[in-house]
């Protein structure tokens, strides 16, 4: 016991202590907080070794300072720093199951807002066990429980101490090549580099690859754009002669469905008395629809940057990047061939976005002024007052009720996108709104996503039903696509049983087949609609949606090909590099057959060739879609229908006065009806609209329903009827 007390009392003794400390506090990490994928004992005896390296030399640098103070300072503010790394990154992980990166960090400025929220739900109370040693740390030597070694440092120590980290490092890095060739050169997965090397070491080389990301766009060229080009042009399908055309000069109106994944449509979700619940009743009425062309086999392409990916995927069919948030990172600066560009060119469309979130949020603002969008209602423009908003902004019904004012007023054609965001992450609803019961699952976050499906759900359906009454409605193509998965893949396994699935042997290819989200096109007096199991993603959509509108794509740089034509190629690249196709689900090197999931063992070498020119033709796009954004090429090439873009010369304030003074402002709802609001003729039934009265009966019958379910479900609902007339 002396002899411990005696060895914390040096200097390199409480060193010492501290990397074991960290070290193992970094270990128990990586075992409880991340999915890593580790197989067999190397790589096993490399994740425990894979923090001493660089915990060793960033601590050797306490041992340079000679006065004991300021050495033992500089120890505990690195101690910290490492642990606030490791402790954002398991934040982090807990609901995006990756590390963060340069780009999420520095593009966390501009996605302020509603992230606060969320990491509110993801702390847990035994996270205090992160931070213990450290406390413990800094209590024993303040309390002089350890005394502070007195005695200067030799420098040869320092020296020695941080050469031993580099030596370990080395062998480290030759072990984890040894295992996994290339690690470095490839594009990799971000759990493979924190497996291999840790995290520090993953941070740093995050940095380094960011720095090279600026370098490159300095260094592009217009030859650059050749190699593009080529790709997009042996790509592209020629439109269906039956579908071309088929909306030409319709109003767009794009409704993103907020993390609604494939599985929610049709979905009835059981309650503890094993009555069923139809969760998004309407949006399974609009897929069947025969005036709506849907698609069962449509995957979201995201990435980190979520949402956004998710817009710019569909707008500008080009993929986000592989790390980070295309729009928070060069959202703003880069040249753009947007979807609403190019409409505003074609067929002189007005293109507006409504938002109950603010502008900041993703760098929005910003990046739609790039994309040449005319008009963004966020949240300055809506009430945002107490109780009518949520986390990430105003609430559904509220939402869209308030649009209709804005709606109304922009000159037609126009091109419009709707982004509620109640059905988000981490799934909160008050009792008022929330109409079907919650799961119960032993994931809260699992249970509430129903009951906020359900309310996205509702809201929309006012929506149409305003879109009908103002008569908006025919002359509109309504398109709806899911954004990105709303559970993610750490919680897939308690969801399966929902889903008939055992959880015992979910896996990744179960994983990526949970990447369905809806598409709907809806075109009102469309008769021959349908289901359709083509395979397709979220860069499909601009020039599926194009060639509806009668506008050819040839000279645009799009990643995707019109789901209806016959040369469209069924291959949905992800951003991770995995791809599906109708026949291969191709996860890394690992292939399942996409029809049975069952995982390929016996691949002959034809079937081997395929499946290699299936993995080369996804990687080319990828690297077409990065290239062009990473190095900003578009402004390198203007295509005949852009060569007359207008500059946009205001940032979405003062927006009305501004469209008061379109020139083709009589084409506007409103001015056709005459000046008059169709504003009024909004129905929802939304209870933060509702008198005090109308709420108190609302909750009251809400209560008496749920008492009666959990009694006798064999009572006749009569009296609750005459309950609610009273
Ligand atoms: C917020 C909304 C949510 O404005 O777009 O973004 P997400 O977290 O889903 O990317
Ligand atoms: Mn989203």
């Amino acid at each position: 016991m002396n002899r411990l007390k005696y060895f914390l009392g040096t200097r390199v003794g409480f060193f010492s202590a501290a990397t074991l400390l960290f070290w193992l506090k970094s270990y128990i990490a990586y075992q409880m907080e991340f999915a890593l994928g580790v197989t067999g004992g190397m790589q096993e005896l490399i994740l425990f070794i894979n923090p001493i390296a660089t915990t060793v030399i960033l601590f050797s640098v306490a041992l340079y300072f000679k006065k004991p103070k300021t050495a033992y300072s500089v120890l505990f503010v690195v101690y910290f720093l490492l642990t606030l790394l490791l402790y954002a990154n398991i934040l982090y992980y807990r609901e995006f199951s990756d590390f963060l990166t340069m780009g999420t960090v520095f593009g966390a400025g501009n996605v302020s807002g509603g992230l606060f929220a969320s990491t509110i739900a993801l702390l847990r109370l035994q996270d205090v066990l992160y931070w213990l040693d450290f406390a413990l740390l800094v209590w024993a030597v303040t309390t002089k429980r350890i005394p502070i070694d007195p005695r200067p440092m030799k420098k040869r120590v320092a020296i020695a101490a941080t050469t031993l980290g580099a030596a370990v490092f080395s062998a480290n890095l030759t072990l984890a090549e040894s295992d996994r060739p290339q690690l470095l050169t490839r594009t990799f997965d971000r759990n493979y580099i924190v497996k291999y090397l840790g995290l520090n070491f993953y941070t740093a080389y995050d940095a380094y690859q960011t720095f090279q990301n600026n370098q490159m766009k300095a260094n592009a060229e217009e030859s650059d754009m050749v190699q593009v080009l080529d790709y997009v042009n042996s790509h592209y399908a020629e439109p269906n002669p039956d579908m071309f055309g088929i909306a030409e000069g319709r109003n767009v109106i794009y409704i993103e469905l907020e993390s609604v994944q494939q599985f929610l449509i049709d979905y009835k979700l059981e309650d503890e008395n094993g009555e069923l619940h139809e969760v998004t009743p309407f949006l399974n009425s609009l897929f069947h629809d025969e005036a709506s062309h849907s698609f069962e086999n449509f995957f979201h392409q995201t990435g980190q940057g979520k949402t956004s990916d998710a817009e710019m995927l569909v707008e500008n069919s080009l993929y986000g990047l592989p790390q980070g948030g295309a729009f928070t990172q060069l959202g703003g600066e880069n040249t753009f061939h947007s979807t609403s560009k190019i409409l505003e060119n074609e067929g002189g469309y007005t293109s507006a976005v409504f938002h109950g979130n603010v502008g900041s949020f993703w760098n929005r603002t910003n990046t739609y002024e790039s994309f040449g969008i005319d008009y963004f209602f966020d949240a300055q423009y809506y009430d945002m007052s107490d109780g009518r908003t949520m986390e990430y902004g105003l609430k559904d019904k509220l939402f869209y009720q308030e649009s209709a004012k804005y709606l109304e007023q922009l000159p037609q054609p126009f091109y419009t996108k709707f982004m509620p965001v109640t059905h988000h992450f981490p799934y909160p609803l008050d009792e008022a709104n929330a109409d079907i019961p919650a799961a119960n699952t032993s994931d809260e976050t699992i249970n509430n996503f129903f009951v906020t499906a359900h309310y996205m759900d509702e809201a929309i359906e006012e929506f149409f039903t305003y879109l009908k009454e103002s008569g908006l409605y025919e002359n509109s193509m309504i398109v709806l696509y899911g954004d990105h998965y709303g559970i993610s893949n750490a919680r897939n396994k308690t969801l399966a049983p929902l889903l008939d699935k055992d959880p015992e042997t979910w896996n990744g290819y179960d994983n990526t087949m949970l990447q369905r989200v809806p598409l709907i096109i809806h075109i009102p007096g469309v008769t021959d609609g349908q289901v359709h199991e083509t395979y397709g993603g979220q860069t499909d959509v601009m020039p599926t949606i194009l060639h509806l509108l009668g506008v050819e794509t040839k000279d645009y740089i799009l990643m995707g090909s019109d789901l209806f034509s016959s040369n469209h190629a069924e291959m949905v690249p992800l951003r991770n590099g995995n791809v599906i196709t109708p026949k291969y689900t191709i996860l890394g090197s690992s292939v399942y057959d996409t029809d049975s999931g069952e995982l390929l063992e016996d691949i002959s070498p034809e079937e081997e060739a395929e499946i290699e020119a299936i993995r080369e033709e996804a990687n080319k796009q990828l690297s077409a879609s990065d290239s062009v954004l990473m190095k900003d090429l578009l402004r390198f090439y203007t295509p005949e229908g852009l060569e007359d873009e207008k500059e946009m010369d205001y940032l979405y304030s003062e927006q009305l006065p501004v469209l008061q003074n379109e020139e083709n402002k009589e084409t506007s709802l409103i001015e056709q009806n005459g000046g008059q609001s169709t504003a009024d003729l909004y129905e929802t039934n939304a209870p933060e609209l509702m008198t005090e009265e109308e709420l108190a009966e609302l909750m009251e019958s809400k209560h008496s329903e749920e008492s009666e379910e959990n009694t006798d479900t064999s009572q006749t609902t009569e009296t609750d009827t005459d309950d609610e007339q009273s």
